[in-house]
């Protein structure tokens, strides 16, 4: 069994582990699964090569003994199903750790994205700063019912699952906005994944990707 994953061979988040190989790479971790990675150009994502394995032309794909997966959270849920280590054995804590996942990927991550989009793409607009105070507080939002959820728990539910994997990579993204600190309980939820050895292994070889794209110029 061989698995490949593609990622970018020079990450625009300049290797902090924002881009969404980290969290296929994090969970491959998890499992225990040593994996390939196939480093690709923009111009090499949009090519129709490659457009066969993600019809979107975007990172991460996956490959497994003859299985081509896209998009993210798919990927994850396969590799829990054919692997194990993601969530408990039984059909209940699946369940409830695939409900954490669609939250973090369904309910979580839009209105992150939402703020984060303008900050790049729109910021000379006319509304930029009249709007920028409703997409902080959507976030808020999302953000308040996920701290009431967690409370003093140290993951989503019980043991750490594949919904705190995906749940901690989408908080990432605020990283810096000042937004996770105005709830005591996320920064240390975040902190005490990133502990983990398994994201940590994943952290460094995404990284050390990035710095060896600097390295060949
Ligand atoms: N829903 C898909 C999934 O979950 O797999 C989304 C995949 C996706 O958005 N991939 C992005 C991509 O390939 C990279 S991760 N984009 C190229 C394109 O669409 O042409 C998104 C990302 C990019 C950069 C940063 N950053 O610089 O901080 C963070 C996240």
């Amino acid at each position: 069994m061989t698995i490949t994953i593609t990622a970018f061979e020079r990450s625009p988040d300049r290797g902090r582990g924002m881009a969404r190989d980290m969290r296929v790479r994090w969970a491959l971790e998890e499992a225990g699964l040593p994996y390939q990675v196939r480093l690709l150009s923009f111009a090499q994502m949009k090519q129709p090569g490659y457009l066969s394995s993600q019809p979107f032309g975007q990172i991460p794909a996956y490959e497994e003994d003859g299985l081509t997966l896209f998009e993210s959270g798919a990927i994850i849920l396969h590799i829990g199903d054919r692997h194990g280590g993601l969530w408990p054995a039984d059909l209940h804590g699946r369940a409830r750790a695939t409900a954490w996942m669609f939250a973090a990927l369904n309910t979580v991550e839009p209105p992150i994205l939402e703020r984060e989009m303008p900050k790049y793409l729109e910021r000379d607009e006319g509304w930029y700063e009249a709007r920028m105070p409703l997409l902080d507080a959507r976030v808020k939002q999302r953000l308040s019912e996920l701290s009431n959820w967690l409370g003093d728990r140290d993951w989503l539910e019980g043991d750490f699952s594949a919904g705190d994997l995906l749940m901690v990579t989408v908080l990432r993204r605020l990283t810096g906005s000042g937004l996770l600190e105005l709830y005591p309980n996320l920064p240390p939820y975040i902190a005490r994944a990133e502990q983990r050895p398994a994201y940590q292994r994943a952290f460094a070889d995404q990284l050390a990707v990035f710095n060896k794209s600097e390295q060949t110029g």
